[in-house]
């Protein structure tokens, strides 16, 4: 990513077809784009700020392009921070495209080039408009698939989830301070450890770290979702299942055994967690299976190494078989597995949620639907959902590991403030735990992971 602070422009809304198409621009000082761009125009400088002009948009023959709204914001009040231009014209590829290149044809006096993606949040970010997770959380809010994902994104975006972070890091950075203090007057220690009691402060840090790091969980399975995958052996029902939960006829679904040749993804929502579920082609012996059912089994199994979670499919008619159990102990033992005995209309069995020597098993049927709330409520159980009441705030996994890595700290800190022995080495974890949960918000952040983090957004973001 370019570093500059060279002005910069990009079409804003997505290519295609729409009724209307932005063309964003932001820099230091717009002046001499302005001069040129609005040249034989009524717009003037300075240009009024959040004030619409309707204008032509000409070329630099002064042919008309387009016609449409100029508004201009006056930095620091506006997105990027910098003096920002919008110019919205009609939707169209073509159109946008001509408009962009008129404007880099005009900024090219004062130096404008296309913008990079995310590079219009990054000037954000880097002129204190927003912090890092705020930053973050605008990227996911425009990736999100669910309507709750979309809520969440919005509390971090304006800041929820930051606060709660940097209350933390606030008192973290105090306890430090007064430790720090009392080092400089040794012989105030034992009176500082037991006036301020710094290991009743630490733990209960801790404990706020600990609820922050529970609801970030949550935060993060809105946004990233999880991948569930069907396997099981041959007209155990699998295909039918699919179709139940994604309410499609995606899954070709017969009588005969090894109906299903490849994967098949669809998406879905429970509780508002995108969830990918994938069938897949029944397990069984090569013997019974010709050259492209192999091939479909060699992909079920390249599908269950990167679930998520395995919905093991069994037919509760016909009971446990050998060949079921070999395919249970097959299963990598680090993905949870639920077990799913379906056909229960066949069997009897009623439907059940349970939990029997550390296995979840289920009863269904994909026939008469019994037992399919069920399935849904283990899976949501598995993913480590928990329904609390409580609004959650979007977040990434890098955010739960700063957390925990802070927790660590604060808890070698209380160790340290119980011991009361050595305020240096506890002055030095309160240091680390407050650089970890800086490092969330923006504080302390390298260039790499800033790369990283705005490279993944949109152009014209
Ligand atoms: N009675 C009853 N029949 C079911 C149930 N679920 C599926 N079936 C039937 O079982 C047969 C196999 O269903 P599929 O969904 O194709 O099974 P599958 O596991 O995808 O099979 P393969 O693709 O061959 O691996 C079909 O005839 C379904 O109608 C159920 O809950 N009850
Ligand atoms: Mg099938």
């Amino acid at each position: 990513m370019k570093l500059d602070t060279a002005p910069i422009a990009a079409i804003a809304t997505a290519s295609g077809r729409g009724g209307v198409g932005i063309v964003r621009i932001s820099g230091k000082n717009l002046d001499g784009f302005i001069m040129d761009f609005f040249k034989g125009s009524h717009i003037s400088l300075p240009m009024k700020p959040r004030f619409a002009y309707f204008v032509p948009f000409n070329d630099a023959e002064g042919n008309k392009i387009d016609e449409g709204l100029a508004l201009f914001f006056k930095g620091p009040h506006s997105y990027s921070g910098e003096d920002t231009l919008e110019l919205q014209g009609h939707g169209g590829t073509i159109v946008m495209q001509m408009l962009l290149k008129r404007c880099l044809e005009a900024g090219a006096s004062i130096g404008m080039r296309l913008a990079e993606p995310g590079e219009f949040t990054r000037r954000a970010f880097l002129n204190n408009r927003i912090d890092l997770t705020q930053a973050e959380a605008i990227a996911d809010l425009i990736d999100a698939t669910t309507e709750e994902a979309v809520r969440s994104a919005t509390r971090s975006m304006s800041g929820e989830f930051s606060k709660q972070i940097q209350s933390v890091a606030a008192e973290t950075a105090n306890l430090r301070m007064l430790i720090e203090a009392t080092m400089d007057f040794p012989e105030e220690d034992t009176d500082f450890l037991a006036k301020e009691k710094p290991a009743e402060r630490i733990e209960g840090l801790l404990a706020s770290l600990d609820h922050i790091l529970g609801q970030a969980a949550q935060g993060v399975l809105l946004r990233d979702g999880i991948h569930v995958v069907l396997a099981g052996q041959t007209n155990v029902g699998k295909s039918s299942l699919f179709n139940s939960l994604t309410g499609t006829n995606t899954a070709i679904v017969t009588p005969i055994a090894g109906t299903t040749r490849d994967k098949i993804t669809e998406s879905l929502q429970l509780e508002g967690i995108p969830i990918t579920l994938t069938d897949t082609a029944g397990i069984r012996e090569a013997s019974e299976a010709d050259e492209v059912e192999k091939i479909g089994i060699g992909r079920t199994w390249d599908e269950i190494g990167k679930a998520d979670i395995i919905l093991h499919l069994l037919d509760a008619s016909i009971g446990p078989t050998r060949e079921d159990e070999q395919t249970f102990n097959s299963f990598p033992e680090n993905i949870p597995v639920i077990q799913v005995w379906n056909k229960i209309d066949l069997s009897g069995h009623k439907p059940s949620l349970d939990h029997i020597m550390g296995t979840t098993q289920v009863y269904l049927s994909t026939v008469t639907g019994e037992g399919l709330d069920l399935l849904k409520e283990a899976v949501l159980e598995a993913a480590g959902w928990v329904k609390t009441g409580e609004s959650t705030c979007l977040a990434r996994e890098r955010h739960l590991t700063a957390i925990r890595d802070a927790g660590n700290h604060l808890a070698a800190a209380a160790e340290q403030a119980k011991n009361g022995e050595n305020l240096e080495l506890l002055a030095e974890e309160l240091r680390l735990a407050q650089n970890a949960l800086n490092s969330i918000t923006g504080e302390f952040t390298s260039d790499d992971l800033l790369g990283k983090i705005f490279s993944q957004f949109c152009i014209g973001k």
